[in-house]
């Protein structure tokens, strides 16, 4: 049984024409749908429809997006992660399901995998925060497991944790946070279609610095909602503790949207630098909900954003 899909499944597997044109009809009831070339780094040739759920931007190079890393188990600068991550065993790896949910237990990463079906597998791109980067991950939606162990109806939230083992995680010898590194989001927010479970990029196994072997990307909100290295996923009544929350809360919200209208105290969030293209880094201006607007933006429908932030 392949841990991961290194080896059973390529681009043209990731990439089907008709998972995406039944996904978008299944999303939006109807409609036709051209299918375009798309041409990243490492992709030539490769053609895919492009989805609501995807940007059309050119991927980051993967030297990019495997070097200049948060995760802060592994030290806190942007390059400890690929200087030490590879100390981190990642098979086996099980995930321990619980809380309100009918089939608690602990599984392993391999028989999640296995349970999936090629239409649930799925490839899609994304852009993060104050940095940002387009990763073309490889994954499942979080609803897919979540369906499968059964959600209760008095869940409400869902709560996540990284692995805690200091022996592999250098940086966990050190009070740098409350360890484990936690996160959450509200029942509705893990539902949604755009919430992924990564188990890898470009087409292979996830690297140990982007958060091997599973992370959640959730590519609406800032970069440290998406947790890395999850041992724990809970489903829960009230609202879960939240690594940066709890840290800091006047400076990082539970909800942590991308908000160019809301600042950081410190910082403004109205632009965001682009990494890579060479010498000269670009800022361009954020987008509301890091333009996944028309998908998300209904979750929080009366909300105080502002407040909610
Ligand atoms: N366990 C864990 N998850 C984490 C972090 C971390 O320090 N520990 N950093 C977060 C932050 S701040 C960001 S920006 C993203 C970075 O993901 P990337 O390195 O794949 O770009 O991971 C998030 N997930
Ligand atoms: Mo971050």
């Amino acid at each position: 049984m392949p841990a991961r899909w290194k080896n059973d499944l390529n681009w043209s597997d990731v990439t089907p024409k008709a998972v995406y044109l039944s996904r978008r009809q299944w999303m939006a009831g109807a409609g036709a749908l051209a299918a375009g070339a798309f041409a990243g780094p490492g992709m030539a040739g490769i053609t895919t429809v492009p989805s609501r759920y995807s940007t059309d931007e050119a991927p980051n190079a993967l030297e990019e997006i495997t070097g200049y890393n948060n995760f802060y188990e592994f030290g806190t600068g942007k390059e400890d992660p690929a200087d030490n991550a590879h100390r981190l065993t990642t098979d086996p790896w099980s995930v321990t399901i619980d809380g309100l949910v009918d089939k608690p237990g602990s599984y392993d990463l391999a028989d999640i995998l296995a349970g999936l079906t090629l239409e649930e597998r799925i490839y899609r791109l994304r852009c993060v925060e104050a940095w940002s980067m387009v990763v073309p991950w490889v994954g499942f939606e979080l609803a897919t497991l979540l369906d499968r162990v059964g959600v209760q109806p008095s869940a409400r939230y869902v709560y996540f944790e990284t692995l805690v083992r200091p022996e592999e995680m250098p940086g966990q010898r050190y009070p740098i946070l409350d360890w484990p590194y936690r996160e959450g989001l509200r029942l509705d927010e893990a539902m949604h279609p755009l919430t992924l479970l990564a188990t890898g990029l470009y087409g292979e196994e996830m690297p140990n610095q982007n958060g091997a072997p599973i992370r959640l990307v959730v590519p609406w909100k800032y970069g440290f909602k998406s947790i890395k290295s999850i041992v724990r996923i809970s489903l829960v009544e009230d609202q879960p503790e939240a690594t940066w929350n709890m840290q800091n809360p006047r400076e990082y919200g539970f909800y942590s949207n991308v908000n160019p209208e809301v600042d950081h105290p410190r910082w403004s969030q109205a632009s965001e630098r682009k990494i890579g293209g060479g010498l000269f880094a670009r800022r361009v201006p954020t987008q509301m909900f890091n333009g996944y607007g028309d998908e998300v933006a209904g979750l929080y429908a009366g909300m105080d954003l502002a407040k909610f932030y």
